[in-house]
C-alpha cells in the first residue's frame, strides 16, 4: 500500500486530495514539519527524507518520492482513466506541468513559505508586494474556465486548491479575485476535496507549532 507523509493543511494536502479523488487507499503518517518527528513513533522524519519536508510518498516498491509536482503526477498516473493528469504525449500534459511549477514556485515558495516561516516584516515586504500580480495569472485564466487544465479536474486543481486555502491565514483575501473565490468554492464542493480538507482540519487541531 502507498504511504504518504503529510502535515495537516501543508502542501501535502494536495496529495491527499489526489489520492482521495482517485479512490486510492494509502497509509498516512503525520510528520511534524517543525520538530521533524514522525508523530506515529517519534522517529526522525529526516531519515524518511533528508529534505525534512512533506509530501513524501512511499511507493509500493519502497522507493521514496518527494516534491508535490512529481508526487501528484505519480498518483494521477496510477489511474489514467480518471484523467487526473493528461496522458504523456498529450500537449495538455505540459500545461499541467506549467501550472504545477507555477503554483509550487510562485505561490508556495515565493509567498506562502516565507509568510509562514519568516514572520518578520522586512523579509516579507517583497513577497507581499508581488503576490497580487502572481494571483492575477490564475484569476485571469479561470475567468472563463472551470478547471486549470482542459475541461476536467486534474492534480493541478488539487495543488491550487491547497494554495488558495492557505492564502487567507497568510493575510490575503481572495475575494478581490472573484474568479478565484468562485473556483475555490467549486473545488470545495467536490466530495473528495471536502473529505480531505475535513480530515486535515481535524488533525491540524491536534498539532502545535
Ligand atoms: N518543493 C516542495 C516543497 C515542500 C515543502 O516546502 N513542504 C513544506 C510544507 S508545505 C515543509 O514540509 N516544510 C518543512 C521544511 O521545509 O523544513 C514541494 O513542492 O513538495
Amino acid at each position: 500500500m502507498l504511504q504518504l507523509y503529510f502535515f495537516p493543511m501543508a502542501c501535502s494536502l494536495a496529495s491527499r486530495i489526489a489520492l482521495t479523488e482517485a479512490g486510492i487507499e494509502a497509509r498516512y503518517h503525520l510528520a511534524h514539519i517543525w520538530t521533524k518527528k514522525v508523530v506515529d513513533d517519534g522517529s526522525d522524519f529526516r531519515s524518511v527524507s533528508p529534505k525534512g519536508a512533506v509530501p513524501v510518498l512511499i511507493l509500493e516498491n519502497g522507493e521514496r518520492l518527494t516534491e508535490s509536482a512529481a508526487v501528484l503526477q505519480y498518483i494521477a498516473d496510477l489511474k489514467p482513466e480518471l484523467g487526473l493528469a493528461p496522458r504523456p504525449g498529450d500537449p495538455d500534459r505540459y500545461r499541467l506541468q506549467e501550472w504545477l511549477s507555477f503554483i509550487g514556485a510562485e505561490i508556495h515558495k515565493a509567498f506562502l513559505f516565507p509568510t509562514f516561516w519568516y514572520k518578520d516584516d522586512a523579509s516579507l515586504a517583497k513577497p507581499r508586494a508581488r503576490i497580487g500580480q502572481t494571483l492575477s495569472v490564475p484569476a485571469t485564466h479561470l475567468a472563463d474556465r472551470e478547471f486549470l487544465v482542459g475541461d476536467r479536474f486534474t492534480v493541478a486543481d488539487a495543488h491550487l486548491t491547497w494554495a488558495l486555502l492557505l492564502l487567507r491565514p497568510a493575510g490575503v483575501d481572495i475575494a478581490q479575485w472573484p474568479s478565484l473565490s468562485a473556483y475555490l468554492e467549486r473545488m470545495q464542493a467536490r466530495p473528495a476535496v471536502r473529505e480531505a480538507i475535513a480530515t486535515e482540519m481535524a488533525l491540524r487541531k491536534t498539532v502545535t507549532a
